[in-house]
């Protein structure tokens, strides 16, 4: 470093950086950071001149599905103060740990300062600094030998979520394959999407609408832990007297907050729904009138083929499956006419349950169908599978059918995480379907997760890119590319998709290893980094070229990020990354120039538009210090979603028989046990523990693996049941090592009598430098149901369906 001040000398922006950048290049890459980090920072020091203090307004992370506004003292340009931002109402005011902790986590020794070359092997982490010119060409340069030798569709470009919000440019611009399929939070989803709907499972429905619930139900979903901040809706709710019920293997935070926990066993959630409807037919506590009006039930169906008997006129795609064949118009039994119907005429009245001869064939309703379907479950057989008891399940369904309105909220971490996650989500739809909790004020199922679930939406403007650029996939998703031939030889990804967006890491690693090429753009040394050919530092949220960063709509505010500080040592901004590799190819000019120009878009006219918009312009933001609220914003937001009762399935209804899935048996959703973690496996002689992972609170998925204060205390650590731990001699602080035929891995233990006997839990995840030895994701389970690949999202990567033996290392 230049000159003898400390950097809390009253060093200028300017020099600041410059004596960073110098130190960075002159010590090489860790070398310098004690100078930069939180450590030096703060330091006891001796006084000095006046410091220089602005006041910065800053939207935080997104994939906590929060992206708080922050409001940052600016101290010598160093982040020196994060407290809740005062532009937003005081419902919106919380803000989390991790979003103070900024102060340190931002100058962690473990950023990436400059674009690096890799010396040694791939998953050595021997790297060299080099000059971002240098860098750019390497990649520009891998990607045209890949197209030369391998043709256009040998290139793979994915960004993390985090990495991708508000733009994602340079993948459409290249043509690339990003891995289709996404693989994450869409196994319950899947379904229920043919019932209520595509992406139904995002809520029309706010989360403030909880507190107008008598009942909710979260099924694996732990709010106050995967969105503390919004979680505050669930606690009005409670105070407001609302029955909280918590369906989750471990007793979570959420748990903790209910009023009842059930200790479901893990995997076995979709037989506690059964079980419960179960119930609610033999004791006929059904909604008979919404069941009649608003659902598929009362259609017909040749009992011999499965199909559903419909008119030969076509009425229009099916757009909840991914064939979106087309059908024609279902038929019903009518009462009043005593004679078959079209579902959609007038004045009829539909019988729900019963058997007609109709040209040869024997019609029979779904409702038929679905009893039939449910006389195979017990309430026994659900309590022996779910170990729910009995009782438990027969009065949760009492609860939830005749003391409504009720809300069934599932989590998209949990139960959705196993291979058997379509036949919950299906479950829960004619749970919720043949109770009528649907559509009404209080009542409502689906993943409520923040941001979009409390607040009306705001309009913005999108950037396209002209037609002829957009990504090119070859329909095989990432998770599957290391399992399946591929024509991909080159890789460039903004943030560490292998290591997260997969399951079971050393064979992703196994085949990032076999590309010719592969570069990684993050913020911190994530667990990719040590596999890239060249690796770029990009900045955080809080760092920019420019006074402004990025635009969001979050929490109903429209929110520009400004005031930046510049980028730290030589890392620049995701859009000056993209500008830089785009202007290889003379593309450069399709996108913004800067963040500025990109908002100035967003913006344009909107307020013309959107009546919810009025005032929110450019300038107008920034006066109002970036942030603005769409109208009509506040705890007393409800959208109206499907009072109406119309649905976006092909015949408006809740369609329930998914005659899609005929051929595979799973019309209704016939229970099957997940792929590994289930009780009769024979594999649990081997490996007899459930290894469940879920968010905490320290993190956003691997972020923040690198602050230091949170290290200290929460650093990975598998817990443990105490007659598990004892069992194996395991006392929390041991090194313990978690195994199983997929990999291996060693870190600390912490005995917890929060779970049950028999499974682990982990929070999700750590950069692999963290730990002892591996790292989580090598144990975790890659398969894929067969059956999904039919269905509107695709396979789900079931990481908690995985077995494992722990010993002490
Ligand atoms: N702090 C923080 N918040 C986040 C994120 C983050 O990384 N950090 N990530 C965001 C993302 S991408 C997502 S998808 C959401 C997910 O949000 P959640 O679904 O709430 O997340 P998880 O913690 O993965 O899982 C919830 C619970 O499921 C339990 N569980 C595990 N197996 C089972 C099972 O078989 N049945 C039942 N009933 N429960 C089970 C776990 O014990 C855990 O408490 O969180 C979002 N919010
Ligand atoms: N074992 C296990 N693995 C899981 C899960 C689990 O339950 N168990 N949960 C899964 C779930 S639900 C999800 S959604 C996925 C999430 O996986 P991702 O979508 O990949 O996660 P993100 O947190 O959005 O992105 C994190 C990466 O982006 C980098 N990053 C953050 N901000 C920026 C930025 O502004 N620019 C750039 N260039 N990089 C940035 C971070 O350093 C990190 O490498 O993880 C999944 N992984
Ligand atoms: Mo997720």
């Amino acid at each position: 470093m230049t000159g003898e001040k400390s950097l809390q000398g009253g060093l200028t922006r300017r020099s600041f950086l410059k004596a960073s950048g110098a130190a960075a290049g002159a010590l090489g890459i860790a070398g310098a950071a004690g100078m930069v980090t939180a450590e030096g920072w703060l330091s006891p020091t001796e006084a000095h001149a006046e410091p220089e203090e602005r006041v910065a307004h800053l939207c935080h992370q997104f994939h906590c599905l929060t992206g708080c506004n922050l409001k940052c003292t600016i101290r010598d340009e160093r982040v020196a103060l994060i407290e809740p931002s005062d532009l937003v109402d005081e419902g919106h005011r919380t803000i989390c740990l991790r979003g103070i902790n900024e102060v340190e986590h931002i100058y962690s020794k473990d950023r990436l300062q400059t674009p690096l070359k890799r010396v040694g092997e791939r998953g050595e982490g021997e790297f060299v600094a080099i000059s971002w010119d240098e860098a750019i060409d390497a990649i520009a340069t891998a990607i045209n030998d890949s197209w030369a030798k391998h043709g256009k569709d040998s290139v793979f470009i994915r960004k993390s979520t985090e990495a991708s919000i508000g733009f994602d440019f340079i993948g459409q611009l290249l043509l690339a394959d990003q891995g289709g399929n996404w693989g994450l939070d869409r196994g319950q989803p899947n379904g229920q999407t043919p019932a209520f709907g595509a992406f139904s499972y995002c809520p029309s429905r706010s989360i403030w609408e909880f507190s107008d619930a008598a009942t909710i139900i979260e099924v694996g979903h732990n709010p106050l832990e995967s969105g503390i901040v919004w979680s505050r809706a669930l606690m009005d709710a409670k105070e407001a007297g609302v029955y909280i019920v918590a369906l989750d293997p471990r007793f979570s935070g959420t748990a903790s907050k209910a009023d009842l926990w059930l200790p479901v066993h893990p995997g076995t959630d979709a037989a506690v729904i059964q079980g419960m409807i179960r119930a609610i037919l033999d004791e006929g506590w059904y909604d008979e009138d919404f069941v009649k009006a608003n659902t598929s039930l009362p259609f017909l169906v040749d009992r011999k083929t499965g199909k559903s008997y419909r008119s030969d006129e076509v009425t229009c795609p099916n757009p909840t499956v991914v064939t979106a064949e087309e059908t024609g118009a279902p038929y019903v039994w009518d009462k009043v006419s005593d004679s078959l119907k079209l579902y959609s005429e007038e004045g009829i009245d539909p019988v729900l349950e019963g058997s007609w001869k109709i040209d040869g064939k024997e019609l029979v309703t779904e409702f038929t169908l679905m009893k039939e379907w449910i006389s195979d479950y017990s309430i026994d057989w659900a309590a022996e599978t779910s170990g729910i008891d009995r009782q438990t399940i027969v009065d949760l369904a009492d609860r939830y059918a005749n003391n409504g309105p009720a809300i069934i909220d599932y989590g998209l971490g949990g139960p959705d995480k196993y291979t058997n996650a379509d036949v919950l989500g299906h479950s829960m739809s004619i749970l919720t379907a043949i109770t009528g909790n649907y559509g009404r004020k209080g009542s409502g199922f689906g993943f409520y997760g923040g941001v979009g679930a409390d607040n009306p939406a705001a309009t913005l403007n999108f950037w396209a890119l002209p037609e002829e650029y957009h990504y090119n996939d070859s329909g095989m998703a990432m998770y599957e590319m290391p399992y399946m031939e591929n024509n991909i030889h080159c890789a460039l990804t903004f943030g560490d998709a292998f290591t997260l967006e997969a399951a079971s890491a050393n064979d992703t690693l196994e085949w990032v290893k076999s590309l010719d090429f592969f570069a990684i753009i993050d913020i911190y040394h994530s667990s990719a980094v040590d596999y890239a050919d060249i690796v770029l530092p990009a900045c955080t949220k809080f760092e920019c070229e420019e006074d402004v960063k990025q635009l969001r709509d979050s929490f109903g505010y429209v929110m520009l990020a400004n005031g930046m500080v510049d980028p730290l040592f030589e890392s620049k901004s995701d859009l000056q990354i993209e500008r830089l590799l785009a202007a290889k190819w003379g593309l450069d000019h399709l996108i913004p120039e800067t963040y500025e120009e990109l908002a100035k878009f967003s913006l344009d006219g909107v307020d013309k538009l959107d009546p919810n918009m009025r005032g929110i312009t450019y300038d107008a933001l920034l006066k109002n210090g970036g942030c603005m609220p769409v109208a009509g914003t506040g705890d007393d937001w409800r959208p109206d979603g499907h009072a109406d009762q119309v649905y976006t399935t092909p015949s408006t209804k809740i369609e329930l028989y998914y005659e899609y899935l005929l051929d595979q048996g799973h019309q209704f959703p016939v229970y099957e046990d997940a792929n590994e973690a289930y009780e009769s496996n024979p594999l649990k002689e081997t490996y007899p523990l459930y290894f469940m992972q879920g968010k905490s609170r320290y993190r956003i998925h691997a972020y923040y693996s690198s602050s230091q204060w949170f290290q200290e205390d929460f650093g990975p650590c598998v817990n443990i049941f105490p007659s598990d731990a004892e069992a194996r001699g395991i006392k929390t602080g041991d090194d313990v090592k978690v195994f199983n035929d997929r990999g291996s891995f060693v870190c600390t233990a912490l005995v917890n009598p929060g779970l049950q006997p028999g499974v682990l839990f982990m929070a999700e995840t750590t950069y692999t430098k963290y730990y002892k030895e591996g790292f989580l994701q090598n144990v975790t389970n890659s398969a894929r149901n067969e059956r999904c690949y039919a269905m509107f999202h695709g396979p789900q990567i079931p990481y908690n369906d995985t077995l494992v033996q722990i010993e002490k290392a």
